[in-house]
């Protein structure tokens, strides 16, 4: 099983600004943290990020036959990007949307997500452990005896 990892713009950033908010993990520690969970539940885990939104459409688009599920924080384009959404929509790989910080508590302008439209499911608020749980998810959704893939 393949997992394609997407981090969107600036969250390169993490763990150098605004720890209150984003934690102080680094995204390679973040990345590995991923990798290492993934391993143990028999996931390939690969992990890009880029602060340009055109280079992330590119990664889903070549995702369609190469990997069975994304897992994205698109950072701020989650609320601008309806190309993330058609890329999405068209590669149809079950996909879990990823936010460290809670957007629901946050300013008006981040309540909404283009991107969960093509989603299988969201999570947000739960810093670093919410790409763990979004690989946990996938592992059930793929797993014989589950079924959620509604
Ligand atoms: O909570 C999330 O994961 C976000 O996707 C993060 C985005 C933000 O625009 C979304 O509304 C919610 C921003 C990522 C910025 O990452 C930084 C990390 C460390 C320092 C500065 C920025």
């Amino acid at each position: 099983m393949r997992v394609l990892l997407l981090n969107g713009p600036n969250l390169n950033m993490l763990g150098r600004r605004e720890p209150e908010i984003y934690g102080r993990q680094t995204l390679s520690e973040l990345e590995s943290l991923c990798v290492e969970h993934g391993q143990g539940l028999g996931f390939d885990v690969l992990c890009r990020q880029s602060n340009y939104e055109g280079k992330l459409v590119e990664w889903i688009q070549g995702a369609g036959d190469k990997y069975n599920a994304i897992i994205i924080n698109p950072g701020a384009y989650t609320h601008t990007s309806i190309a993330i959404l058609d890329a999405l929509l068209s590669v149809d790989l079950p996909t879990v949307e990823v936010h460290l910080s809670n957007i629901h508590r946050r300013e008006d302008f981040r309540h909404n997500s283009y991107v969960s439209k093509a989603a299988w499911g969201v999570i947000c608020g739960f810093g670093p452990q919410g790409y763990l749980m979004a690989l946990d998810a996938l592992f059930r959704r793929f797993s014989p005896t589950e079924t959620m893939e509604a």
